[in-house]
């Protein structure tokens, strides 16, 4: 494999690790512990792995030892900047306890676990991917393991491998399917535990004892350094408004994240939206405004960030996708049967009178994409909806019509852009390499101290590394019971903005200037080496949190 000169240079990074973790180690309980809701539910469902304690590592006095000990582990979901340094964590961990362990990977996701696809992870292949972006030293895959015919699948090979140990890095379903599967196991008496570490730049996998999730920094840094010099060419050429949709699924917080680096004109922050009851005519208005009094200034030009998952929290678009749903899967087979050029006109003659009315207020684009675009569940995909250019062309029209009202004076020109990909395969920022890797590291010790159905944490991360804290949390103490395809389901509580935590406040405290000056901040890229304000500083997003 060609190297670049960055590749060579970070290989030889060493990932810092918690001080708890460098030498002996020892395991302390912390008291029993609650889902976070419906309690009852959650322990009928998880006998065997409801309540466990908290577990904390420390610095022990003497070392142990361990048994030589076979561990999986399987990628789950979308790519986050860090996955190969907990994959390298998990494997130093193991053979520091035992250097006869061993460690296997499944192949393009959860799929491999069932399909027998898996390849051991050696140290020649370990050392490859220290340190680097990307999924690709085994792939990642978004297949759902829920099914009993799964776990038995699953548990053929694990016997086969003499695996004792299955690491799941996932976001909030998979880990919840990591604990389903720790709960079979445990039941079955197979003697298998199973592991889970917070994946998703997307940030909504975090709570009381998990900080964050990782690939979330690096991700936000990635954005904010494209956006920053977007900014800057803005202010130099200063003809355009640049309208950003930012990926994150359903929270913002990666919006948010990045208006707290980079101090956009304007930034829309779904949960707001769902919490003010806006429509998109309120959202359309308030871009327009900003507009309108930017160019009384003269300031023909700004930024707006937009939130991936904006669609689906006007609640008036909610109720619209809702019965759109509803309708498009009790008539599939008539509706694949209309003429495309009338499957505007057939939707708008079978939906309620208030939807009808906003669904024929649509672009033609965004109305044919509500409509044809289904995931497998049967759900609109939002990704697919182009935000920007949707918001883009309303303002446009609403800017117009002010214009002939006097209202507004000033040039609107657009530039749209889609930031998402860019930013989950990029090296790891020095957080997330250590984070990763001390999550990995983490994960070697849960399974060493024989636990299952936990997830690795790693907390006190605002302080130099030396002072994290390493431990696992239950995975049953995050969940709760939420609704899904019809049925009660034990989920993880998926972490939305809190329009009353430090970082939306901090955003809501300073956006009315953003919006009127032009006081953008550019970050520039990652840097990997260097002084380490420039290099180590956490997202604003945890450094408020944790103020
Ligand atoms: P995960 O929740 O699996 O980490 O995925 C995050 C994400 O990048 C979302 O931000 C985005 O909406 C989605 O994946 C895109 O999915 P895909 O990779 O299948 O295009």
């Amino acid at each position: 494999m060609t190297k670049s000169a960055l590749q060579l240079a970070r290989a030889a990074y060493q990932p810092k690790l918690p001080k708890a973790l460098k030498g002996a180690v020892k395991a302390t309980e912390g008291a029993a512990t609650q889902s976070v809701a419906d309690q009852e539910a959650i322990k009928q469902l998880f006998p065997n792995t409801y309540g466990m304690p908290l577990i904390k590592f420390e610095e022990a006095a003497q070392s142990t030892d361990y048994p030589a000990v076979n561990v999986g582990v399987i990628l789950s979901g979308g790519q986050a900047p860090g996955g190969h340094n907990v994959i390298s964590g998990i494997f130093d961990g193991i053979k520091k306890l035992n250097p006869s362990s061993r460690l296997y990977g499944f192949i393009l996701g959860p799929g491999g676990l069932v399909d027998h696809n898996y390849m051991e992870l050696t140290a020649d292949i370990i050392d490859e991917y220290r340190n680097t972006g990307g999924f690709d030293i085994i792939g990642s895959g978004r297949t759902k393991l829920e099914k009993e015919e799964q776990f038995e699948k699953g548990y053929e090979i694990l016997k086969q491998l003499d695996i004792k140990a299955l690491v799941i890095i996932g976001g909030d379903d998979s880990n919840t399917n990591a604990c389903v599967l720790a709960e079979y196991y445990a039941a079955k008496k197979y003697g298998i535990q199973v592991i889970g570490c917070p994946k998703t730049i997307d940030g909504d996998l975090k709570n009381e004892m998990i900080e964050t999730s990782f690939g979330f920094d690096t991700a936000c840094k990635v954005y904010s350094e494209v956006i920053g010099n977007i900014q800057r060419d803005c202010n130099s050429a200063r003809k355009y408004w640049h309208f950003i949709k930012l990926m994150g699924r359903s929270a913002s917080h990666i919006a948010l994240e990045c208006a707290l680096q980079v101090q956009p004109n304007i930034c829309i922050v779904s949960e707001e939206v769902e919490a003010k009851n806006m429509s998109l005519d309120d959202i359309v208005t308030y871009i327009a405004g900003v507009v309108a009094a930017r160019a009384t200034d003269g300031n023909n030009f700004g930024t707006v960030l937009i939130p991936e998952g904006l669609i689906e929290f006007i609640p008036a678009m909610k109720r619209l996708i809702a019965e759109l749903n509803d309708f498009l899967a009790a008539n599939a087979k008539e509706f694949s049967q209309i003429k495309k050029s009338q499957q505007r006109d057939y939707i708008i003659g079978k939906l309620s009178a208030e939807n009808s009315a906003i669904y024929a207020s649509l672009p033609e684009a965004v109305a044919r994409q509500l409509t044809l675009d289904r995931d497998p569940h049967g759900n609109v995909q939002v990704s697919l909806i182009d935000t920007e250019t949707l918001l883009a062309e309303m303002v446009a029209t609403k800017l117009a019509a002010w214009k002939e009202e006097g209202k507004f004076t000033g040039k609107f020109a657009t530039q749209h852009h889609f930031f998402g990909y860019e930013g989950r395969c990029a090296a790891p920022s020095n957080y997330d390499a250590d984070y990763c890797y001390s999550l990995g590291y983490t994960a070697a010790f849960l399974i060493a101290n024989g636990k299952t159905g936990y997830m690795s944490s790693v907390r006190n991360t605002t302080a130099p590394a030396d002072q994290w804290i390493a431990g696992g949390v239950p995975i049953t103490m995050m969940m709760n019971m939420e609704r899904r395809h019809g049925e009660m389901k034990p989920v993880i509580q998926k972490a939305l903005v809190k329009l009353d935590g430090a970082p939306f406040r901090a955003f809501a405290a300073q956006r009315d200037r953003w919006a009127k000056l032009t006081d953008y901040v550019y970050p520039g890229p990652i840097q990997y080496f260097g002084p380490t304000e420039v290099c180590d500083q956490p997202t604003k997003t945890l450094q408020l949190e944790q103020a």
